[in-house]
């Protein structure tokens, strides 16, 4: 099958890039251009005409990169056109002319290129990345892993099992033959330094999650503080509906915010309180919901909320700063239980104080992104292949330890098998849909 794609960005752009990929790319370019080949990989000016009646579409660039060095392995070409959707319409539908050609499917460009063996999964994840970085912060993650330093460090924690797993297969298939005793206290201290350099990996913080997907901020309080006003204020637009209504707000309201090159995803809840209304109360549930999974809260009162230590104690547990909003109302509250927390006191109607508000924001931030690390777990499924080769590993010792080395090696082979899938050295058919799929189309 031969797929086509636009690889660049919708919408009116100085130039459209349309990819294709596959066995039938030469007959393409040779119907659309009506002339040969060009030179590989060099960009060549070419006329496009539509297939059936030889129309002139439009002209603009080609350039023809015979397989296997091309990015997916296949064939493949890239005609540049100009970025008008009713041109890369045109050629889209002069190319589905062409027998076993179709449109490609989100990431299919990416998922060949894996299939073919021309990039590993991490590789393809931290393409993806790439894509959707919007943050320094981001970009950066998603170039290192790019470089390969976390698939080197997960093969050659694979290689060290897979050695391992040939003793034990040696001592099953000669057990007569008793291995040296250096090589048995080998295999459990090997297994041992093992199981701590996942460990490590593990106790990350998931810092390169944290980067991967933001770093996640519940703003929660009680009804009116200003939690929807603070939202609009630090997303610089009119994310949420403000208003001196009490119970506005009830769905989680969420924006994705830079701060400093630092990816945030900031939560404005329903506010806190005893209410009659089942929607609201559904909201609330939400509320607390987000507060409990969130990196950190920010706990917005005003001086009239009286009664917010009761409230304060419900989060007390949690990493969160105090914000004291409307101080230009006043605010003599003496209260012992604010003490014990990171305080702010703002006026987001006067703009006062804010400033110091984000200061605090980031002062939080910037230690929980800090890492010096260079293998990043950026997606559940590493840190569920990590924590699962430990557990293999875990029952690999005991089974080892009592002298069942049939079964020890069925642990061994399935610990080899959960590291194997971080990287794609296994049979990963199963896992493929759900990587590739949150591609865009055209990569
Ligand atoms: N005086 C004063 N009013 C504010 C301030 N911040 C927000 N408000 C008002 O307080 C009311 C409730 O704000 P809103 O953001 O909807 O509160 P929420 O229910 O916590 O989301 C609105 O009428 C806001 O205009 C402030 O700093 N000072
Ligand atoms: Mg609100």
């Amino acid at each position: 099958m031969t797929i086509y794609a636009l690889s660049s960005g919708p919408g009116l752009a100085g130039i459209s890039v349309v990819r294709v990929s596959g066995p039938n790319t030469r007959k393409i370019i040779s119907e659309l251009t009506k002339k040969g080949l060009p030179e590989p990989r060099v960009a060549t000016r070419r006329k496009f005409n539509k297939i059936e009646d030889n129309d002139l579409i439009d002209e603009g660039i080609l350039i023809w990169f015979p397989g296997p060095s091309s990015y997916t392995g296949e064939d493949m070409a890239e005609f540049h056109v100009h970025g008008s959707k009713a041109v890369v319409d045109a050629i889209h539908s002069t190319i589905s002319k062409v027998d076993g050609c179709r449109l490609a499917e989100p990431g299919e460009f990416t998922k060949i290129a894996f299939q073919n063996g021309k990039i590993n999964l991490l590789k393809a994840e931290s393409i993806s990345d790439l894509i959707s970085s919007e943050t320094e912060i981001q970009r950066k993650q998603a170039m290192k892993i790019m470089t390969g330093k976390s698939s080197d460090k997960f093969n050659f924690l694979r290689k060290r099992l897979l050695k391992i797993l040939s003793n034990i297969e040696a001592k099953i298939d000669f057990p007569e033959d008793d291995l040296p005793s250096t090589i048995l206290k080998n295999i459990n201290s090997e297994t041992k330094n093992i199981k701590q350099e996942i460990q490590k990996i593990l106790n990350d913080q998931k810092v390169g999650e944290r980067i991967r997907e933001g770093f996640k901020i519940a703003i929660v309080g009680p009804a009116n503080a200003g939690k929807s006003s603070l939202l609009n204020y630090l997303s610089q637009r009119d994310v949420a509906i403000v208003s001196e209504i009490a119970g506005t707000t009830r769905d989680v309201i969420e924006a994705h915010l830079n701060i400093d090159g630092l990816p945030v995803v900031l939560s404005d809840t329903a506010g806190i309180r005893e209410s009659k209304d089942d929607i609201e109360r559904k909201g609330i549930k939400l509320a607390l919901e987000k507060a409990e999974n969130a990196d950190l809260i920010l706990i917005v009162i005003e001086p009239k909320s009286i009664d917010f230590t009761e409230f304060l104690s419900n989060f007390g547990s949690k990493k969160s700063i105090l914000v004291i909003n409307k101080i230009d109302l006043g605010f003599d509250h003496n209260n012992n239980e604010i003490e014990k927390y990171e305080t702010v006191k703002i006026s987001i109607k006067q703009e006062k104080n804010l400033d110091k508000l984000i200061k605090l924001i980031k002062k939080n931030l910037t230690n929980k992104f800090i890492s010096h690390e260079d293998v990043f777990i950026t997606r559940q499924r590493h840190r569920t292949n990590l924590e699962k080769c430990v557990e293999h590993l875990n029952n690999f010792e005991k089974k080892n330890s009592i002298e069942d080395f049939d079964k020890a090696a069925e642990d061994l082979r399935l610990a080899t098998r959960s590291l194997g899938m971080i990287v794609g050295n296994v049979d990963v058919e199963e896992i493929l849909g759900s990587i590739f799929n949150d591609f865009c189309i055209g990569k």
